[in-house]
């Protein structure tokens, strides 16, 4: 019999990436229910839509994100509902009797000036990046929550923390997305228009890890074949990039032969978040995609959809 597993924000780029993956293993079931369906920020409807399908277990992919410019401007809205989700979700999952959930976090819960790599045990030992203060504590929180109830009640709540992701079905506003997302658009615009410059935002210094999402989705699976894993387990790839040297590295995959300029007025955020990946490691499981290839599969991915005229920019 198949596993019921209720992906919640299944539509998002990380949970169309599970819901994916959980077919192609074929030995899940996805449970899913579009946001007209389920509020998620309503706990009597989660509970309700909980108690009728009765999954086997959870992962929680629905999220409120966004790049670094949208995380500094809308800190209540990522506070809020980031919070409220996590609470819902959980609760309902613990009500209903489901035994084990898997809590996505990201990266940013770690202190802003975390040794590098940034091991699990850097969890609250300093202060956070104030770029996404707000997003990080309500991932804090989150995770802090599946481990408080597996400490009191013995459910297997657990959770991943995963570095900065991209691939298929990302949000390519051009303000309010992260890099990645937001280069490739920039790129190809200025590639269509005969730009002859694009600029990108801060000094272009800052270190940054990337995960092609499709290799998240396969590592939140193997996570829940794993009998005691720890509260919170990171998911990155194990090296990084500058921001600059990822702009050659977009331009290219665009096949944009512009200059590339620095705008200063924009925020730098972290200096460097790359994930100690370690202990992931240790249980069997390695990334699977190279930067390279992955901005390729992010590329065309991105024109398919532009062509298609189902381009996500909100
Ligand atoms: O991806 P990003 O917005 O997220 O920015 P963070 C990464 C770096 O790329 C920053 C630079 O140093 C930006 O200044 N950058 C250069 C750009 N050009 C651009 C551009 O056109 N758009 C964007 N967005 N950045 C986020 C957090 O931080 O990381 C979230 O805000 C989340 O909470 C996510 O955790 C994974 O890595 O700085």
């Amino acid at each position: 019999m198949k596993t019921r597993i209720f992906i919640a924000g299944h539509s998002g780029m990380v949970g169309s990436a599970l819901v994916r993956e959980a077919l192609q293993l074929g030995t899940y079931e996805p449970v899913l229910a579009t946001r007209r369906e389920l509020d998620l920020t309503d706990l009597r409807a989660v509970l309700h839509f909980l108690e009728f399908q009765r999954p086997d277990c959870v992962i929680f992919a629905a999220a409120k994100v966004g790049g670094i410019l949208s995380n500094s401007t809308f800190p209540a809205d990522f506070l809020y509902e980031n919070l409220t989700l996590a609470t819902n979700i959980v609760r309902a999952s613990f009500l209903v009797g489901i035994k084990r959930l898997l809590f996505l976090g990201s990266s940013c819960i770690y202190p802003k000036f975390a040794p590098q790599p940034i091991p699990e045990s850097a969890l609250l030992s300093g202060t956070l990046e104030e770029t996404n203060e707000a997003y990080a504590i309500a991932k804090i929180a989150g995770l802090k929550l599946c481990a408080a109830y597996r400490k009191q009640h013995g459910v297997l709540f657990h959770s991943a923390m995963p570095t900065n992701l991209y691939g298929p079905g990302d949000n390519y506003h051009p303000d309010h997305s992260h890099v990645i997302p937001g280069l490739i658009h920039r790129f190809h615009s200025a590639k269509e228009r005969g730009l002859k410059e694009v600029a990108i935002w801060g000094t272009g210094t800052p270190m940054r890890e990337f995960l092609y999402v499709d290799d998240l989705a396969s590592a939140c699976f193997h996570l829940l074949t794993l009998d005691n894993p720890a509260d919170w387990i990171n998911v990155g790839f194990g090296s990084d990039v500058s921001i600059y040297d990822l702009s050659l590295a977009i331009a290219k995959a665009v096949g944009y032969s512009g200059q590339i300029t620095l705008d200063s007025t924009k925020p730098d955020g972290t200096p460097r978040k790359l994930l100690d990946t370690s202990l992931l490691r240790s249980t069997g499981w390695q990334p699977q995609t190279p930067l390279e290839d992955g901005l390729k599969l992010a590329y065309a991915d991105y024109q398919k959809a532009l062509h298609s005229g189902r381009l996500r920019t909100i």
